[in-house]
C-alpha cells in the first residue's frame, strides 16, 4: 500500500473524531473587587472581570471549556459549573473542600472540562461560603452545529438571571448568623440581570428592559442564582412555553407562571404578540419568592423588569400591565407545576431511566437545632439553641482539605468516614409533631458506591423546625424525578405510582414542603460528588453530604489524575 493511500486511510479514520471533538473555548476569569451601586448603596463587590452579573459562556454540546480563574480578592474563591456533568473531571467541579482546596488570594487555577450530552442553560457560580452572592453568570449550551432545537427556532436568545442584592457584605451576614446561631439578615432586593427594577426605592434607572419585535419567538433562559429563595416568575398578558430545564429538553407545556428554585434553570419560549395596531403597552415581568419558611425569615420583595414592543419610542404614556403571581406560600401551585414537567423522551433524546434499583436510600432533609455553646445565649429558635440542618440526622462538618484528593490518594483517615446512614437513625412521623430528641449528630460522612450502581434516593422533608421546601442539588449527575407526594413516603404503596417512562431529568429538585420526592440515577461518573440544599443558608447550617463513586474497570471509567495546578489547603 502506498504511503499516500495509508495517509488517506488514517485521515478518513480520524475524520469522525475530528467532527465529534468539538471546539475548545478559552476564558480568563479575573476575580476583582468592583464598585457597584444599587438602591443608592455603593459597595465594592467581588466580580469576574469587573462584571455584575459575570460574563456569559456560550458553547455547544460537545465542546471543551478551559477557564483560568485568577483570584485578585482577599477572599478564597472557587468556581462551580453548576449542572455540568464533569465526566471523570471532578477536579474541575469546584465546591470548596469537596473537590478542591480554594484558590487563595494571588493564586490561579485552570478549570478544564467538556459539555457532554447536555443542551440548554446552566450557570456558573462561586462555591465557597456565600461568595456566589455576586460571583455568577450564565452558561448557554447550544445544540451541536447543524442540529436543530426540537421547537421553533428563536429569533433571539435572552438570559434572565435572578439574583439577590444585599446592602451589606454577604460574607459578614453569614459570619454573623453562624456566630449568633440565628437566621441571617435577608437581602434588600431581588435582581434580574443584576438590576432590581422600579418597585424598589432609588432603583427605577436600574431596570432590565427586554425589547421585542412583534410576532417573533424569544427564548428566555431563566436562571435562579439567588442565594436563598425560590422564585415565581410571570410576564403580564403573555403565556410562556417551557421547553428545557437544567439543560435537558422537556415536553413543551404552556404556563403563565414559572417556578424556579435556586440552582434550577428553565428555558421558556415567548411569542411576541403580532402587531394588530392596538396601542403598545408596557408589560411588567415580575419575580417574587415562593417561601415556606417563617414569615420574616426571607426577603418578600418583588423584582420587576419590562417587556417592551419595538418600535415604541414615540408613544408617551402606555398602559402598565401587571401579571398575577401565586401567593408566597402556594405549595399546591408548586406541586401542580412540578407535576407538569416531563422529559421529552423522544427517539433523539431518550430518557435513560434506571428500571431497577441496586441501592435504595431514604434521606430526611430539614432544619434542626444544636445547643448554644455559650452562656450569653443564642439567636436560634430559642435562646439556648442555634439553627442547624441535617440529612438523616447528620449535620455535615466541612473538612479542612478536599475530599476528592483524599479519595484519590487513598488517604481518607481523619478526612471522612464512609458511614453516612442509608435511613434515619430513628423513624418518626416526619411531617407530624417531631420527637423531643431529634438525635442530630455531626460528621464528615459519605456514601461509597461501586461504579455504575443504580441508585434511588427518596428525599423526605421533616417538620422539625416547620415543614419547608428544600431545593436539593446533586453534583456530577442528572437524575430522574420518578415520584413525589405530600406527607410521609410509604415504600409499600408509593413506588407503584412512579413514572419510569418520561420523568423529568434535572440536577436540582424541590423537596416538597411537608412531602417527599424520589430520584434515580446511575452512578456512572467516578469521583466525589456533593449533594446539598441550594438554599445557601441551609448548606451553611449543614444540609449537605457527599457520594464517593469508585472507578470502573475500563480505562474510560476512571477519574483522571489531578491537574498539576490543583490548589492546596
Ligand atoms: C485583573 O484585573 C486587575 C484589575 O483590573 C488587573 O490589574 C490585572 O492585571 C488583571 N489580571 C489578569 C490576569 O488579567
Ligand atoms: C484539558 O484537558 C485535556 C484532556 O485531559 C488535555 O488534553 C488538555 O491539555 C487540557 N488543557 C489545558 C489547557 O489544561
Ligand atoms: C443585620 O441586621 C441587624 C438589624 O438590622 C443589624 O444590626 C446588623 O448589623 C446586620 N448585620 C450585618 C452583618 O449587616
Ligand atoms: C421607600 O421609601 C419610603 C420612604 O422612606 C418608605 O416608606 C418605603 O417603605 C420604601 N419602600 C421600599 C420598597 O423600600
Ligand atoms: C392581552 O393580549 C391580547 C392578545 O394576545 C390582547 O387582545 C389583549 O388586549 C391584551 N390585554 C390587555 C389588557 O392588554
Ligand atoms: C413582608 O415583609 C414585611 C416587612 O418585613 C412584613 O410586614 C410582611 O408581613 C411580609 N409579608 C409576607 C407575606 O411575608
Ligand atoms: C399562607 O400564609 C398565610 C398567611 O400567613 C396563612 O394564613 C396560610 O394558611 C398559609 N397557607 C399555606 C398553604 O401554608
Ligand atoms: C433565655 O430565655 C429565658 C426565658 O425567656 C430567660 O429566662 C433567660 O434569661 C434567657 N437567657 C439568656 C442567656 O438570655
Ligand atoms: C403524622 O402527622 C400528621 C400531622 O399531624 C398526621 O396527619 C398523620 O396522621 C401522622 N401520621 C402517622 C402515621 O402517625
Ligand atoms: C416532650 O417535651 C414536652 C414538653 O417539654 C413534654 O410534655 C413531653 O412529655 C415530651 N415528650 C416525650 C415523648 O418525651
Ligand atoms: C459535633 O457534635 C459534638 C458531639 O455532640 C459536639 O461536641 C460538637 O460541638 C459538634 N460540632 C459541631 C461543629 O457542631
Ligand atoms: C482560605 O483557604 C485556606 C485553605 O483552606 C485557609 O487556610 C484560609 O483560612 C482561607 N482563608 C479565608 C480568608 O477564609
Ligand atoms: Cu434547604
Amino acid at each position: 500500500m502506498g504511503a499516500h493511500r495509508l495517509a488517506l486511510l488514517v485521515f478518513l479514520a480520524t475524520l469522525p473524531q475530528l467532527l465529534l471533538a468539538g471546539t475548545t473555548r478559552y476564558y480568563t476569569f479575573n476575580v476583582t473587587m468592583q464598585k457597584v451601586t444599587r438602591l443608592c448603596t455603593t459597595r465594592a463587590i467581588p466580580t469576574v472581570n469587573g462584571k455584575f452579573p459575570g460574563p456569559k459562556i456560550v458553547t455547544r454540546e460537545g465542546d471543551r471549556i478551559v477557564v483560568k480563574v485568577v483570584n485578585n480578592v482577599k477572599h478564597n474563591v472557587t468556581i462551580h459549573w453548576h449542572g455540568v456533568r464533569q465526566l471523570r473531571t471532578g477536579w474541575s467541579d469546584g465546591p470548596a473542600y469537596i473537590t478542591q482546596c480554594p484558590v487563595q488570594t494571588g493564586q490561579s487555577y485552570v478549570y478544564n472540562f467538556t459539555i457532554t450530552g447536555q443542551r440548554g442553560t446552566l450557570f456558573w457560580h462561586a462555591h465557597v461560603s456565600w461568595m456566589r452572592a455576586t460571583l455568577y453568570g450564565p452558561i448557554v449550551i447550544l445544540p451541536k452545529s447543524g442540529v436543530p432545537f426540537p421547537f421553533p427556532k428563536p429569533y433571539k436568545d435572552v438570559p434572565v438571571v435572578f439574583g439577590e442584592w444585599f446592602n451589606a457584605d454577604p460574607e459578614a451576614i453569614i459570619a454573623q448568623a453562624l456566630q449568633t446561631g440565628g437566621g441571617p439578615n435577608v437581602s434588600e432586593a431581588y435582581t434580574i440581570n443584576g438590576l432590581p427594577g422600579p418597585l424598589y426605592n432609588c432603583s427605577s434607572k436600574d431596570t432590565f428592559k427586554l425589547k421585542v419585535q412583534p410576532g417573533k419567538w424569544y427564548l428566555l433562559r431563566l436562571i435562579n442564582a439567588a442565594l436563598n429563595d425560590e422564585l415565581f416568575f410571570s410576564i403580564a398578558n403573555h403565556t410562556l412555553t417551557v421547553v428545557d430545564v437544567d439543560a435537558a429538553y422537556v415536553k413543551p407545556f404552556d404556563t403563565d407562571v414559572v417556578l424556579v428554585t435556586p440552582g434550577q434553570t428553565t428555558n421558556v419560549l415567548l411569542l411576541a404578540k403580532p402587531d394588530d395596531g392596538s396601542p403598545a403597552a408596557t408589560h411588567l415581568m415580575l419575580a417574587r419568592p415562593y417561601a415556606t419558611g417563617r414569615v420574616g425569615t426571607y426577603d418578600n420583595t418583588t423584582v420587576a423588569a419590562i417587556l417592551e414592543y419595538a418600535p415604541a419610542g414615540h408613544i408617551k404614556s402606555r398602559p402598565l400591565l401587571w401579571p398575577t403571581l401565586p401567593v408566597f406560600n402556594d405549595t399546591a401551585f408548586a406541586a401542580n407545576y412540578s407535576a407538569k414537567l416531563r422529559s421529552l423522551a423522544s427517539p433523539d433524546y431518550p430518557a435513560r431511566v434506571p428500571m431497577r434499583v441496586d441501592r435504595p436510600f431514604f434521606f430526611t432533609v430539614g432544619l434542626g437545632t444544636t445547643p448554644c455553646p455559650t452562656y450569653q445565649g443564642c439567636n436560634g429558635p430559642t435562646n439556648d439553641t442555634k439553627f442547624s440542618a441535617s440529612m438523616n440526622n447528620v449535620s455535615f462538618n466541612m473538612p479542612t482539605t478536599a475530599l476528592l484528593k483524599a479519595h484519590y490518594d487513598g488517604n481518607t483517615a481523619g478526612v471522612y468516614t464512609s458511614d453516612f446512614p442509608t435511613t434515619p437513625s430513628e423513624p418518626f412521623n416526619y411531617t407530624g409533631t417531631p420527637p423531643n430528641n431529634t438525635n442530630v449528630s455531626n460528621g464528615t460522612k459519605v456514601v461509597v458506591l461501586p461504579y455504575n450502581t443504580s441508585v434511588e434516593v427518596v428525599l423526605q422533608d421533616t417538620s422539625i423546625q416547620g415543614a419547608e421546601s428544600h431545593p436539593l442539588h446533586l453534583h456530577g449527575f442528572d437524575f430522574f424525578v420518578v415520584g413525589q407526594g405530600v406527607g410521609n413516603y410509604d415504600p409499600s404503596s408509593h413506588p407503584a405510582g412512579f413514572n419510569l417512562l418520561d420523568p423529568v431529568q434535572r440536577n436540582t429538585v424541590g423537596v416538597p414542603a411537608g412531602g417527599w420526592v424520589a430520584i434515580r440515577f446511575y452512578a456512572d461518573n467516578p469521583g466525589v460528588w456533593f449533594m446539598h440544599c441550594h438554599l445557601e443558608v441551609h448548606t451553611s447550617w449543614g444540609l449537605k453530604m457527599a457520594w464517593v463513586v469508585n472507578d470502573g474497570p475500563l480505562p474510560d471509567q476512571k477519574l483522571m489524575p489531578p491537574p498539576s495546578d490543583l490548589p492546596v489547603c
